[in-house]
């Protein structure tokens, strides 16, 4: 079952390589507004998770550069979505503004907070 997971894991992975969405050009001034945005913002995730997958696709599409916190393998970053977020369960979008910090979770949530906040 770990063999067939990690398997269909990879097989996601590189169909993600293959058909990688184009990401939006903006201009020099714009992306820097973009990424200063983005700062504020962590994407807690598993690499080969199929859901944080279409995440990091939309984050492409967008044109998006939002730290990537691996939940799995990294003890510290479980424990941060675990304490903050209430349970580890991916993807989950660390979001600080000036009413604090919120932890959204689901994936279609996620993206439409992306396409709201990004497009
Ligand atoms: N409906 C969720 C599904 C997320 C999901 O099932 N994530 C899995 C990894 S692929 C997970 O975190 N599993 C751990 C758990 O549920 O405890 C979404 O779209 O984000």
């Amino acid at each position: 079952m770990k063999v067939i997971r990690w398997l269909l894991g990879r097989l996601i992975l590189l169909g993600n390589f293959v058909f990688s969405p184009r990401g939006i050009k903006r201009t020099a001034e714009q992306q820097q507004q973009i990424d200063e945005k983005a700062a504020k913002l962590a994407l807690y995730q598993f690499e080969a998770c199929p859901f944080c997958v279409k995440v990091r696709r939309a984050m492409k599409r967008q044109s998006v550069n939002i730290e990537l916190r691996d939940a799995k393998s990294n003890a510290q970053h479980r424990q941060e979505l675990e304490t903050g977020g209430g349970k580890v369960k991916v993807p989950c979008l660390r979001i600080e503004d000036q009413q604090g910090v919120q932890w959204l979770y689901e994936s279609s949530d996620i993206v439409t907070y992306l396409e709201k906040e990004f497009a």
